[in-house]
């Protein structure tokens, strides 16, 4: 998989993807991740990748140009492109599956105040994380191709990713480690009883009344 981005500030994401499970995916050529400044694609003489609001009102507006000429410069038939914004549908592990197949992703992060209206008409998808602001895409987009990158195959044991919260509707059962009392705390005696049967039904009951109490939207589905 290739993933490009496209955002005003690449230096954000040297931490995420020079990381962990990230990095080793980019080493191992699992995936290919670019970072494009689209101020470098502006036709302005002062470089300029924003301006004032038609109708008024505060704030500046990032310009359609400088994004088009970078998405156009890097697009092929096989390109899925994502604007990053805050009105943009609410992603969701079953998106991260759908993506997973992509061959080439491209992720705009929009910032500043807003950008030109026109910019979505270059996007197939527009996502959000979630119900609160941000002062950019940049994060937004981080959590996007971390939860790719990590279902694509030979990136993580697939077991792990049959076991995540969210796949079959409930959240994660608890899980420990030793020692088996830590601060009068105790291991549940179910885990350390060597009966496969009863581990599975309780973890079961307890993804099950975690997510009936904490989240009873997923279960009604
Ligand atoms: Cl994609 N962008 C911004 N700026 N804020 C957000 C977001 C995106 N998703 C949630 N909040």
């Amino acid at each position: 998989m290739k993933i490009d981005i496209l955002t005003l500030f690449p230096n954000m994401f040297d931490g995420v993807f020079s990381e962990s499970i990230i990095k080793r995916a980019i080493q191992n050529n699992k995936v290919e991740i670019n970072l494009h400044d689209f101020r470098d694609f502006t036709d302005d003489p002062h470089n300029k990748v924003d301006d004032t609001p038609y109708g008024g009102g505060a704030g500046m507006v990032l310009m359609a140009q400088p994004i088009y000429d970078c998405v156009e410069s890097l697009k092929s038939d096989d390109s899925f492109i994502i604007l990053m914004t805050p009105d943009g549908v609410s992603y969701k592990q079953s998106m991260a599956y759908d993506l997973s197949k992509k061959k080439h992703i491209i992720i705009i992060c929009g910032h500043y105040e807003g950008f030109d209206e026109r910019i979505r008409n270059l996007c197939d998808l527009e996502v959000s994380i979630g119900d609160y602001v941000l002062t950019g895409g940049e994060i937004p987009s981080m959590a996007i191709v971390d939860s790719v990158v990590r279902l694509l195959p030979g990136v993580i044991n697939e077991q792990s990713h049959m076991e995540d919260s969210f796949n079959n509707s409930l959240l994660d059962y608890p899980t420990y480690t030793k020692p088996r009392v830590f601060r009068g705390m105790e291991v549940p005696d179910v885990l350390l009883s060597g009966d496969h049967k009863k581990i599975d039904e309780y973890r079961y009951r307890e993804a099950f009344n975690k997510t009936k109490s904490r989240r009873p939207d997923l279960l009604e589905k």
